[in-house]
């Protein structure tokens, strides 16, 4: 069976290096081997209120930072979720599989409604309208961050509920993947919390958009421990081994490669270089960034892809509502 990947970034905040590491930095990788939908799911941010310019700004942002990142267009469609209406409509035939009960279990929700005065239904329906993204792609694998494996458990448990309901073989149950290193990059003033742009604490996150004095200022700051040792056990020292996920993640070294070059030699000279190693992978790629941005060559792309993943999603949902016994004429 052909190997199928969708994937994307939602467009609800501006991106940092933990969203790089977690999954921008696979889907470039991945291109090679599968074939893949990168996707722009515009439709997930507005499930908590979003000012309509902020969303246009951030939604070209990711497409431009796609193809800055090095994923090839021509080879894999990059589209918004919202020119592709079959992503709500199968959301919405999913919704009729997925069961109150499970959603209400789904950890993000409960994070992202705690404490707040009102909760839109989308918020809790997200993760159905995920389930349908990856679904209509008929995907085979889903690369995420270790945040989103609830999210594709449950995607698996709608697909296998439906092919079973209807009597049909149409949905594969998708498989997670996770790199092992770089998908839960922490903030730099806390490892017990994932790198978030949520956090009130501008030090505790480099942005992909940061200039290079910044970030070198974020990494100076950055908490490690007192033991001054370059080492890798999350156990004992998370801070510095979270420092070490990183530098991997920006340099391709390995973890032992990694200690190695900074044996004896304290948390000064690593943070230092660590800095050098991010800003020299995040220059060129900001620069390319400025190349697309605001062009209609980015526009061109985002066109062709969404017509490209519409034809293939096509056959997809008009196969699911069929078994389901929508009339057709
Ligand atoms: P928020 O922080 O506002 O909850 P988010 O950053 O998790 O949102 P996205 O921007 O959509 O949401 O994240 C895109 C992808 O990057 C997801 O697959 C997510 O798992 C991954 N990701 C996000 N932050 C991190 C992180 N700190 N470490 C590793 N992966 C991450
Ligand atoms: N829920 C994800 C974004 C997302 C996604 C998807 C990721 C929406 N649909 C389909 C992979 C596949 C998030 O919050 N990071």
């Amino acid at each position: 069976m052909e190997k199928r990947i969708l994937s994307g970034i939602k467009p609800s905040g501006d991106l940092n290096i933990g969203g790089y590491g977690g999954a921008l930095s696979q889907f470039v990788k991945l291109q090679h081997d599968y074939q893949c939908y990168f996707f722009i799911p515009d439709l997930h941010a507005v499930t908590v209120p979003q000012p309509p310019e902020v969303l246009r700004r951030r939604t070209m942002d990711i497409a431009a930072l796609y193809i800055a990142a090095g994923i090839d267009p021509r080879k894999s469609p990059i589209f918004l979720q919202s020119q592709v209406p079959a992503h709500a409509e199968l959301g919405y035939l999913l919704q009729t599989v997925a069961v109150m009960g499970e959603l209400g279990r789904m950890t993000q929700y409960k994070e992202k409604s705690e404490g707040q005065a009102s909760v839109s239904s989308a918020l809790f329906t997200y993760p159905v309208l995920m389930a349908a993204d990856v679904l209509l792609y008929r995907s085979t694998h889903v690369p995420v961050g270790d945040d989103q494996l609830q999210h594709l458990e449950l995607a698996r448990d709608l697909a296998r509920r439906f092919n079973q309901r209807f009597g049909v073989e149409l949905f594969p149950a998708p498989e997670p993947i996770v790199q092992t290193i770089g998908s839960r990059i922490k903030g730099l003033d806390n490892p017990a919390a994932k790198m978030s742009k949520s956090n009130p604490n501008p030090n505790s996150c480099v942005m992909l958009m940061d200039e290079p004095d910044l970030i070198r200022r974020k990494f100076a700051k950055a908490v490690t421990d007192s033991e001054g040792l370059v080492r890798y056990d999350w156990e004992r020292k998370p801070a510095v081994s979270n420092l070490i996920e990183i530098y991997e993640v920006f340099s391709g070294l390995s973890v032992e490669q990694i200690e190695r070059r900074y044996e004896g030699s304290g948390y000064g000279l690593f943070k230092g270089e660590l800095a050098e190693v991010v800003i020299g992978k995040l220059e060129p790629l900001q620069e390319r960034y400025r190349a697309w941005i605001g062009t209609p060559e980015l526009d061109a792309v985002l066109a062709e892809g969404a017509e490209r993943a519409a034809a293939a999603a096509a056959p997809v949902i008009e196969r699911a509502k069929q078994a389901m016994g929508f009339v057709r004429f």
